[in-house]
């Protein structure tokens, strides 16, 4: 199968959802063009990052979520995807009835059914403003942590399930995909080139920190990753580009070249992830869970 990543380039405050949508269906259109039949969107696709910005009554921040999937701004995409015969995923913001707020992606069947929703698990950063930061990442002020946990689907013949972000950083997240067959792993991502107490740290440290985390992941669960970022200049703000289509092996087998809206695509035989799973990976046969409590309970 021929997976496609669609990076999309800054989405500035004042851009509305419709042109956002219309770039994503150009992306998809052109993936369309080239074979793709399951393509992958960053975190947080319809918006700009705004957990970047402190706002005191969080409820001023609402117009920024979602509160039914689709909706009239998503319903062309849905449109589209289901026309091309393309499943697809791609993460918003999302609240719900109840009044939660989450940093939520879902995997969409070609035929344009909602398969599965992710909340992203691992949210960074900080809940009040640090005014010793260079620059504020506050998705522990606007998100709930999610309540989904790591899940896997089979779509279109794959097993597949959703990290998003900062989930691709913690060793957890992969395994947890891994003990239930997965052979394909999506992860969209909005990561700032600066966001930590002193701005010195070089991008070049942070793109490595990304990639090595996604190649480590896949390798050690036998499995392709598809890591794709929204990225760019976001009102002056910079995040880092570096989409990446990884292989069961952890070869990077593609990567953007831009930091733009790019598509990135590869031919994935995810019989491939069967050889890593039976050998090296053989959960069953290797691993010695009665030591391994402390990754549980502590
Ligand atoms: N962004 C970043 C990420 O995990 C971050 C936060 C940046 C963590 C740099 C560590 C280093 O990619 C989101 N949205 O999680």
């Amino acid at each position: 199968m021929i997976v496609g990543g669609a990076q999309i380039g800054g989405i500035q405050k004042a851009e509305p959802r419709a042109t956002v949508v219309a770039r994503m269906m150009a992306l998809m259109e052109q993936a369309h063009r080239q074979g793709v039949q399951f393509l992958v969107y960053p975190e947080m696709t319809l918006t700009t990052f705004f957990p970047r910005f402190y706002v005191e009554d969080r409820a001023e921040f609402d117009h920024w979520f979602e509160t039914e999937m689709p909706n009239a701004a998503t319903q062309p995409l849905f449109d589209l995807a289901r026309r091309l015969g393309m499943g697809f995923t791609f993460g918003y913001c999302e609240l719900t009835p109840e009044g939660q707020h989450f940093n939520t992606s879902i995997i969409v069947s070609p035929g344009g059914e909602i398969l599965s929703t992710y909340r992203k698990t691992h949210l960074p950063g900080h809940a009040d403003h640090d005014p010793a930061r260079t620059h504020q990442h506050l998705e522990k002020r606007y998100f709930l942590a999610g309540d989904t946990g790591f899940n896997v689907v089979r779509n279109q013949g794959v097993i597949m399930g959703m990290a998003i972000c900062n989930d691709r950083r913690w060793p957890e997240t992969w395994r947890s995909l891994g003990l239930q067959g997965v052979e394909l792993v999506t992860i969209g991502y909005n990561t700032p080139s600066q966001n930590n107490l002193s701005a010195e740290e070089g991008i070049e440290r942070r793109v490595y920190h990304h990639e090595l985390s996604v190649c480590a992941g896949a390798y050690q669960n036998s499995t392709y990753a598809v890591a794709v970022a929204k990225c760019g200049l976001e009102d002056g703000n910079h995040m880092f580009a570096g989409s990446i289509i990884v292989d069961p092996d952890g070869f990077v087998i593609a990567r953007a070249t831009g930091e733009g809206d790019e598509l990135i695509l590869a031919e994935c035989d995810f019989d491939k992830c069967a050889f890593g799973k039976s050998t090296v990976f053989n959960f069953a046969a290797h691993r010695r869970i009665e030591h391994y409590g402390r990754i549980t309970n502590q």
